[in-house]
């Protein structure tokens, strides 16, 4: 959102006589107001042109803007298709008489995307000759989960503080929420909470007299850009601020407070999206502590909130954090499938289940959730993190959307094959009436919104992939450089290489073979391999002198693998065909066990981080290569980051091949030095 001005002279004209005049058929008011502006502030910071708005067709060259809320034209032979809530088409018309780009949006959000998407053509130097373009979102709720804190701290922020309170206040001037909310909409996120869902004692009275002025405040400026505001709850809220002594869901009273809290919040924000809740996890209440069950509790919610079409987000990030290190019948892996797939068809209609896109949390390499697919009469959402807790917390360098990418086209092959993921996510494989993506943000008050600058690129990429998700990891990564960086060649495939390398280079000198962990513990920065071994948090990696892995297998382990559909149960079950990237997270084997690729498991961890770090130089080198070719502010925060992965790659190596050379006593067949 740079807006650089244009530099290809034809490409500057054609846009330039287009946009010179405006028409706007539709009121120029909330977000089409938004819409016009924004492209008011494109066409003079990239065309240098100052357009005229109108209200009567003109002659000659212009642009027409138009909301169609019952709009349809042709998308597949003989196939009628009606522009949906937030879809548009932009497309080019040209007779003797007039020149015109016509922007159709079925409704006024359509009408911002379709502006965005023409200032993203503009700055991509995509000429307008020809153009026909239909878009509409491949998921329907595309959201963003903030991790703030009333106290401006922020819950795995990696950016600074947070942009929206300060000392335990929503902030006065919104001036950097607007930004973010302007950042949003142009990759179509439509949804937001704004608070943590850790709720502490501060936010739970977000949802109270006190708090509301101000949280419609942001609700308003949300909206704005097509962005509907929701919050993260305290499920204990009804005895933390409500004085009652319960908050169990089929308690009358409980109910009824819940009731009265939800009508006073659309008081104030008639159109509030709804809740966002953690419970029963991480020592959050929840109705366990009732002998109540998640659909209980979500149901209870859900009521209040329907009458005025609110919705609840429920997350499936459910496990025993109390668990035993010893106890092998127990596998955090297996637990969100154990606690939701039973209660499959008994949430209301208004209810969305938020999975992670693994089983675990967020780690470099994970599976998929056995719980796609596997309920077929439940609304459901993926939660992805941008924010990189166990991906280098921005100051490594890991481009992530080509990990979110392998998640949506995952087949599950719940109803046989083309189950993908992004087909359960999207609703259209069991026909949910609310689906789509959800992710925790990376962003801070840093002035550069993510700490590091290339890091920017998984906000962009996430909102990208959540409006198309068959968009290539290349063709995001690209469009953000070019954006970011201008169109030098040399600048453009550098930055795109490095992106695209970026993730296996960080899985190569962290945690093998998906096993994952071996992280310091709380801070989950740095290599610390036996940090959570022996703790109570399920996360293990099971080294001992003769082998590591889990063994998450039906026959001999925890039986994980059986959660999947066949042919993958059976897949992740054999030893021989699970993948080697998964080897560890399925099985335990000795250090001599030898992968499909030929090597042992053991010369495999010291080969991957002996590359690793040569890879993590590597991308210090290309970098360097482009001084000069990048402004030198941004050219030394990326150099300063890069310098930092390189030495810490290093540390990670050094830690890993040391600890797995001293379990095993087997030597690099290479020679190398291991200390
Ligand atoms: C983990 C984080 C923790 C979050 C939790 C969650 O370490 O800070 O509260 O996930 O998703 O990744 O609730």
């Amino acid at each position: 959102m740079q807006y650089s001005p244009v530099e290809n002279q034809i490409i500057r004209n054609q846009y330039g006589r287009l946009l010179s005049r405006i028409v706007v058929d539709a009121e120029l008011t909330g977000v089409v107001a938004a819409a016009v502006e924004e492209l008011l502030r494109g066409a003079r910071s990239m065309l240098d042109v100052e357009p005229a708005i109108m209200t009567e067709i003109p002659k000659g060259s212009y642009l027409h803007i138009r909301l169609i809320e019952d709009a349809g034209y042709r998308r597949n032979e003989g196939q009628r298709w009606k522009l949906e809530r937030d879809a548009f088409t932009l497309r080019q018309v040209q007779t003797l008489e007039e020149d015109r780009l016509q922007l159709i949006g079925g409704s006024a959000a359509g009408v911002l995307y379709g502006v965005f998407e023409l200032l993203r053509f503009i700055s991509l130097g995509i000429s307008p000759e020809g153009l026909v373009i239909e878009e509409c979102p491949s998921n329907r709720l595309r959201m963003m989960n903030q991790w703030d804190n009333a106290d401006a701290t922020i819950e795995r922020g990696y950016a600074g503080n947070s942009i929206f309170y300060e000392s335990g206040r929503i902030v006065k001037d919104v001036s950097r929420v607007r930004d973010y909310a302007r950042l949003l909409s142009s990759v179509g996120i439509n949804g937001i909470s704004i608070n943590n869902v850790n709720v502490h004692d501060i936010e739970t009275s977000f949802i109270t007299d006190e708090f509301l002025p101000d949280v419609a405040r942001l609700a308003d400026l949300f909206r704005a850009y097509g962005i509907t505001l929701f919050l993260s709850i305290n499920f204990a809220a009804p005895i933390t601020i409500g004085g009652l002594d319960t908050a169990d869901p089929l308690d009358d009273t409980v109910r009824a407070w819940w009731g009265n809290a939800v009508s006073r919040i659309y008081e104030y924000i008639p159109d509030f999206g709804g809740f966002l809740v953690k419970a029963d996890s991480e020592h959050r209440p929840g109705p366990y502590a009732y002998g109540r069950d998640h659909a209980d509790g979500a149901n209870m919610l859900a009521e209040a909130l329907e009458t005025y079409g609110g919705i609840v987000i429920w997350r499936c990030f459910v496990y025993d954090c109390m668990q035993d290190w010893r106890d092998r019948t127990t596998d955090r892996a297996r637990a969100a499938y154990e606690h939701f797939k039973p209660l499959d068809g008994r949430f209301c209609d208004n209810v969305i289940l938020q999975i992670k896109n693994g089983p675990m949390d967020f780690q470099v390499r994970e599976p998929v959730s056995p719980l796609f697919g596997a309920m077929k009469d439940t609304n459901q959402i993926i939660e992805y993190q941008i924010t990189q807790e166990y991906t280098g917390q921005q100051r490594h360098l890991c481009y992530l959307i080509p990990q979110w990418k392998r998640v949506l086209d995952f087949d599950t092959q719940a109803t046989g094959a083309g189950s993908d993921v992004k087909r359960v996510v999207s609703g259209s494989l069991f026909g949910m009436k609310y689906s789509g993506i959800a992710a925790v943000s990376n962003i801070g008050d840093d002035e550069n919104w993510t700490g590091h600058p290339l890091a920017q690129a998984n906000l962009y990429g996430y909102g990208r992939l959540t409006w198309n998700s068959d968009l290539t990891s290349e063709e995001i990564a690209e469009e953000w450089t070019r954006m970011t960086f201008g169109n030098d060649i040399t600048v453009v495939s550098t930055v795109l290489q490095m992106l695209i390398q970026s993730w296996p280079i960080y899985e190569n000198y962290t945690s093998p073979l998906g096993v994952g962990w071996m992280v310091t513990p709380h801070y989950h920065y740095g290599p610390d391999v036996d940090g959570y071994e022996y703790s109570r948090w399920g996360t293990y990696h099971f080294a001992d002198r003769n082998g590591v892995g889990v063994d998450r297998t039906k026959a001999t382990g925890t039986g994980y693998a059986a959660q999947y559909f066949p042919p993958h149960a059976e897949m992740y079950e054999s030893l021989e065909r699970c993948p080697d990237e998964l080897l560890l997270f399925f099985h335990h084997v000795p250090y001599v066990h030898r992968l499909q690729s030929g090597k042992t498991v053991i010369q495999h961890i010291y080969d991957t981080h002996f590359l690793g770090v040569e890879q993590a130089e590597q991308l210090q080198q290309n970098w360097a290569a482009l001084s000069g070719l990048v402004d030198t502010a941004r050219y030394e925060q990326v150099a300063g980051r890069l310098a930092e992965q390189v030495e810490h790659a290093q540390y990670w190596r050094d830690v890993i091949n040391t600890y797995f050379y001293r379990k095993s006593g087997i030597p690099d067949v290479n020679g190398r030095t291991i200390y």
